[in-house]
């Protein structure tokens, strides 16, 4: 049959959908699962399972049961972090923030099929990234959050329209973002939006991203 390649796979994806990622220190004592079946019965299609604190074990665990709801909504799961995590658990990618392992080796190790993204906070980091052969960049943090420790300042929606109008590869915008907010993001050209506590902390995270699709559509329509 038709072989969809990485690149036609990432592009597809990243366009006009909401990126959703695990957080269970910040999703008020739901666990990682019952998160991800919530956003993924919304209609979100990509799925980061990041996660700080867990041992290997229960993180293996997590990642292959995640893996498994992904397949059976047909959405994309992205590891975080973790190269061996994202390999065990099979995975469609891995995410790396400027920190974590270079592109070209993780390439290495996870071989041609792999999606790879790298977090980007400035023009440079974009511009490497891309050189190096990521397949999609995280462009953020826009907002100001607390989500994520050790963040840098916010990079504002500048650095949005600069992804939209230079960047070559797909991307999606991150931190901060929120349904009251994301107008000012879809504005500057985004059509990939990445969340994390708008979600994971809605006292109902399936009809807060079912309402936040309904807003991105409104949005993509009117731009
Ligand atoms: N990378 C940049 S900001 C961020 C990550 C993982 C956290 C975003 O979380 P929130 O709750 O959507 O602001
Ligand atoms: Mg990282």
């Amino acid at each position: 049959g038709l072989t969809t390649t990485r690149k036609e796979k990432v592009l597809s994806y990243f366009t006009n959908n909401i990126y959703g990622l695990t957080a269970s220190k910040y999703s008020r004592g739901r666990d990682n699962i019952t998160v991800v079946k919530a956003m993924l019965k919304a209609g979100v299609k990509i799925i980061q399972y990041r996660e700080k604190k867990y041992t290997r074990k229960i993180m293996l665990k997590e990642a292959r049961e995640i893996r498994k709801l992904t397949r059976e909504y047909n959405a994309l799961f992205i590891v975080n972090d973790y190269i061996d995590l994202a390999i065990m658990s099979e995975a469609d990618g891995i995410h790396l923030g400027q920190d974590d392992w270079p592109v070209q080796d993780t390439r290495s190790i996870v071989g041609e099929n792999m999606i790879i993204g790298v977090s980007t906070h400035a023009p440079a980091q974009a511009e490497e990234a891309i050189r190096n052969g990521a397949d999609y960049l995280g462009i953020g943090p826009v907002f100001s959050t607390n989500t994520k420790e050790d963040v840098c300042d916010a990079v504002g929606t500048e650095y949005v329209k600069y992804a939209a109008e230079n960047a070559e590869i797909p991307w999606v915008a991150i931190g901060g973002i929120k349904e009251h907010n994301m107008y000012h993001v879809c504005k500057n050209g985004a059509r990939c939006i990445a969340m994390v506590t708008e979600l994971t902390m809605a006292d109902d995270i399936e009809k807060k991203a079912q309402s936040v699709l309904r807003t991105l559509e409104e949005l993509a329509k009117n731009s």
